[in-house]
């Protein structure tokens, strides 16, 4: 390119698992490099903001690690590069095809396993395994590593997975960030906190336990113990009841059981919240006045208080306080926890619906551990899973009970191909490796959680080295396997128009000529004042629990509550441990980039300056946190933005990161939160030590 040549800018999305999917431009060097991406100027979500790890996408990229053809490993499970060996397309395809056919013919066809998910969002990269799934009857996956919780605990009361559009910020008097931190898991949402600040001096507060980088630029940081949001927000709907801060005509019109509701709380004090959030009454009271009084206060509500034993509960208690308050009816006011219940998709095609069979057996994703180790709780009386494809996910890092997880894929009788970008700790265990595109290199459809757009986009340069879409090993596997249906025939194209078409909108190209398709609703819709979306139109305090879940239903509490079901900390196990995402990283992804690695450092254990002191831990020493599934060491960070007795470890590392080389995951259990299922990341009780300092 002449030295004075402008770059050709293209518009893409990330397609990175963040509620942000920003609207792109990125600049194109030439056919098979690009330049810098920035956030689209002219998407009224996105305005130009996006975050750093993306800002430096080419780091990613044209990585030298990038898999750059498939791989066959002549070397032990989990070695290094030197372990594998490169092997034409072909010759993968037919080596993984013939170890899915060889057993299924021993086993059934539930041996298989194909495991997924959602290192992209885009709906037919994501999606299309499903396709071979059902057209193989292949075991099912239950999805649960991300917002099974919080899905169900949303649903349960507002009855669909909608609310208030981001962009209303900017009528907000008030922001409430409660259990997610923006700063660094959705920009988009910072940049329109801090509009409403410019423009009419809202006042931003922020629900974690810990002070994280959303918490720093908080009026007001209500710093709770893990796992106990819904005893908060219980106490807050008694102080407003009692305190004349709840619109009871909006609740008579609009909830199903507003004086059960009231009877109920009647017990929930304060003082009885206190005592379990290791809050002081009074800070309760005065968030419960600050919370009520002011009519356009947006909550936006986050995923990481949810990924405990009691997510969906505290979920649900949560979405209750607007109800209460009647801020749902005023503009910049209400809620938005996730906007995926608006587009609408006609999802057939993509996964090949016609060919479901739900009879074939459904494992939990998140209990991949102990699925993988034979445990009959997960395999009922079906086959051990023996063949996998994995695409998209990297278990062996980010699934519970990592020292399960590790156990499962060092089986010798167990076949597994990954196809990835990079060689991860799973692709490592793999004996197939298949290099795959990115979001830059291939097609594709995009829906956001955090905003209201669709996008559609193509590739902006060629795939590098020998790297294939998804969709690809999708149709070439299905033809090996004697897999049939139509979309095994179609282009991704001709997939994401049709699917735009039957969905009701307009088609691939028309969407892409516009970059972007602006679903939302209408202000009415958004706020539920023609109902919500449960059966008769009320908001229920009495949580749909039988209807959004199947795990156990009965479990949850009829009426919003602290559901004490959580890891409590006990003699043996004073802390509790949260493993919340590091800003730098895209849960595993971004590990390999060197910008995000000098950012992030080491794994670090930050806990309260007199905890450290009492275990006479100082600054940089290596500690070792431990329970029943295992150990892990790390340094330590004394931090006094936390309560005693809780510590955080941001991740999510490679396993290698940590000194002994097991990571954060090896603490966290495979439990299932009810009613749904769903990882709990953050609800785990630990003990801390002094390590052996290297
Ligand atoms: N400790 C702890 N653990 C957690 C969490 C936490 O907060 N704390 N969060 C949990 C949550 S919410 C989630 S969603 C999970 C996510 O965990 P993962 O599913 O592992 O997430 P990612 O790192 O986003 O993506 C995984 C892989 O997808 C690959 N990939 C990206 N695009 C493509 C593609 O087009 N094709 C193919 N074949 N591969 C692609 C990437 O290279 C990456 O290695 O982690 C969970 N684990
Ligand atoms: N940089 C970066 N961005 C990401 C990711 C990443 O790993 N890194 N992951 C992506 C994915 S897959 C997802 S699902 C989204 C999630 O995005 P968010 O909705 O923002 O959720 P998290 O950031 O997981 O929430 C983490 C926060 O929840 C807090 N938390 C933990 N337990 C509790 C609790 O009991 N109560 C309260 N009130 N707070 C609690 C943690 O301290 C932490 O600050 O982010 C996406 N974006
Ligand atoms: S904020 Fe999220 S969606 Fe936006 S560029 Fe970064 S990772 Fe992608
Ligand atoms: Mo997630």
């Amino acid at each position: 390119m002449p030295l004075d040549a402008q770059p050709e800018i293209h518009h893409s999305t990330c397609p990175h698992d963040c509620p942000s999917c920003c609207a792109l431009e990125v600049e194109k060097i030439d056919s098979h490099t690009i330049g810098r991406v920035r956030g689209a100027k002219d998407n009224s979500y996105t305005d130009g903001v996006i975050c750093a790890k993306v800002a430096r996408y080419a780091e990613r990229v044209h990585h030298p690690d990038r898999l750059k053809t498939p791989l066959r490993r002549v070397g032990e499970k989990g070695c290094g590069p030197e372990g594998f060996e490169p092997i034409s397309w072909e010759d993968a395809l037919d080596l993984t095809a013939d170890a899915f056919l060889r057993a299924e013919e021993k086993y059934g066809a539930e041996t298989v396993w194909p495991y997924q998910y959602a290192g992209t969002m885009g709906l037919v990269q994501r999606d299309g395994i499903h396709r071979l799934r059902h057209a193989k009857k292949y075991s099912r996956q239950h999805d649960t590593i991300c917002s099974s919780l919080s899905n169900a605990g949303w649903r349960a009361g507002a009855g669909v997975n909608r609310g208030v559009d981001c962009r209303e910020m900017e009528h907000s008097d008030q922001i409430i960030m409660w259990g997610g931190n923006p700063v660094s898991t959705q920009v988009n949402v910072m940049h329109h906190i801090s509009q409403a600040k410019k423009n009419r001096g809202a006042k931003l507060v922020v629900v974690d336990p810990y002070r994280t980088g959303t918490a720093e630029q908080a009026d007001l940081h209500v710093m709770l113990r893990p796992g106990t949001d819904g005893a908060l927000a219980c106490a807050m709907m008694h102080v407003m009841l009692r305190d004349g801060l709840a619109d009871r005509a909006y609740m008579v019109k609009f909830t199903d059981v507003p004086e059960e509701l009231e009877a109920h709380l009647a017990g929930r004090t304060p003082e009885w919240a206190a005592e379990i959030t290791g809050l002081s009454a009074q800070e309760i009271v005065d968030f419960a006045h600050q919370y009520g009084n002011v009519d356009r206060t947006f909550l936006r509500i986050g995923y990481g208080f949810t990924r405990s034993r009691n997510g969906a509960a505290n979920m649900h208690a949560v979405s209750c306080l607007p109800a209460v308050s009647g801020h749902w009816q005023y503009r910049g006011g209400g809620a938005l926890f996730t906007q995926y219940g608006i587009y609408n998709i006609d999802f057939r095609l993509i996964v090949g619906a016609d060919l479901l069979d739900r009879d074939t057996r459904l494992i939990d994703m998140s209990r991949i551990g102990p699925a993988l180790t034979g445990d009959t709780y997960d395999l009922g009386d079906g086959p051990p899973i023996t063949a996998m494809l994995v695409q998209n996910t990297n278990p062996v890092v980010v699934a519970p009970d990592s020292n399960k997880v590790r156990e499962g894929f060092a089986r010798d009788d167990l076949f597994v191909c990954v196809h990835e970008q990079f060689l991860t700790d799973t692709a490592r265990m793999a004996d197939i490796v298949l290099p795959a595109t990115t979001f830059l290199e291939h097609h594709d459809i995009y829906m956001a959680g955090g905003h209201t757009h669709l996008q559609v986009t193509k590739p902006v340069i060629e795939p590098q080295h020998e790297a294939r879409p998804n969709h690809h090993v999708h149709c070439e596997l299905a033809k090996r396997l004697g897999a049939e249906h139509r979309g095994f025939e179609m282009t991704e194209w001709e997939i994401i128009d049709e699917t735009l078409r039957a969905s009701g909108h307009p088609g691939a190209d028309e969407v892409h000529a516009m970059h972007w398709l602006d679903c939302a609703p209408d202000f009415s819709t958004q706020h539920f004042l023609g109902g919500f979306g449960t059966d008769d139109g009320k908001f229920h305090f009495r949580g749909d629990w039988a209807k959004v879940g199947f795990l156990e239903p009965e479990r949850m509490p009829p009426l919003p509550d602290h559901m004490n079901v959580i890891d409590n900390a006990d003699d043996d196990h004073p802390f509790r441990l949260v493993a919340a995402p590091a800003r730098s990283y895209l849960n595993s992804s971004f590990t390999e980039t060197p910008t995000s690695q000098k950012r992030e450092g080491r794994p670090e254990v930050m806990m309260h300056p007199v905890d450290c002191a009492e275990l006479e831990i100082a600054r940089g020493d290596l500690v070792t946190l431990g329970n029943g599934q295992g150990e892990v060491t790390v340094h330590a960070r004394p931090f006094d933005g936390i309560q005693r007795g809780v510590v955080v470890v941001e991740s999510i590392w490679p396993n290698t990161a940590f000194a002994g080389g097991r990571g954060i995951n090896t603490l966290i259990s495979a439990d299932q939160g009810p009613p749904l299922g769903g990882a709990v990341f953050h609800d785990t009780k630990v003990w801390i030590k002094l390590a052996p300092q290297a």
